[in-house]
């Protein structure tokens, strides 16, 4: 095969649709250490810069949750100013934390855009600092909501903005 039948075939590969997606944290910015992941917002965009898939009302599920009012609803609510979600453990690649999102149908999506924490002046506190971002995860999809497919890996990501977007194209 041709390397540009290669690369279309990646690409053809990538664009497969989904209803349900997910973000699978093996690892946060803290290093494994302790405490669990956190992220306040989450955008699933069908384009690169393109508007987002969720709304408030998007169902939400998680692997775990930290304390009421912490829960996956928090990376929908298009608020980031308030509380994240909050995973209970801590991530690791045998002990994986995630958040489900059901788009109720299948859906393209090209971009995923994660908001790591809460106001500014929450870093450096138990809830809503930065480096609970993840640093390690798989984006996956899904059309039954439980046998996930690996859409893309992404390591390494370190020194998260408590005030911005960082955005993964798929
Ligand atoms: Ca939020």
């Amino acid at each position: 095969m041709l390397l540009w039948q290669k690369l279309l075939a990646q690409q053809v590969a990538a664009a497969v649709a989904y209803r349900y997606w997910r973000i699978y944290v093996t690892l946060t910015d803290a290093g494994g250490g302790s405490g669990g992941v956190q992220i306040n917002e989450v955008e699933l965009r069908a384009t690169v810069g393109g508007p987002d898939l969720t709304s408030p009302s998007t169902p939400s599920l998680a692997s775990s949750t930290l304390a009421p009012g912490y829960g996956p609803t928090q990376m929908v609510n298009n608020f980031l100013l308030g509380a994240p979600w909050a995973s209970t453990g801590t991530p690791s690649t045998g002990s994986p934390e995630w958040a489900r999102f059901d788009l109720g149908t299948p859906q393209v999506v090209r971009e995923v855009a994660l908001h790591p924490s809460g106001k500014p002046d929450e870093e450096g506190s138990s809830i809503g600092s930065v480096i609970y971002a993840p640093r390690n995860f798989i984006i996956q999809g899904a059309n039954d909501g439980t046998n996930f497919t690996d859409v893309k890996a992404f390591t390494g990501q370190t020194a998260w903005s408590n005030t911005a977007f960082r955005s993964f194209a798929l």
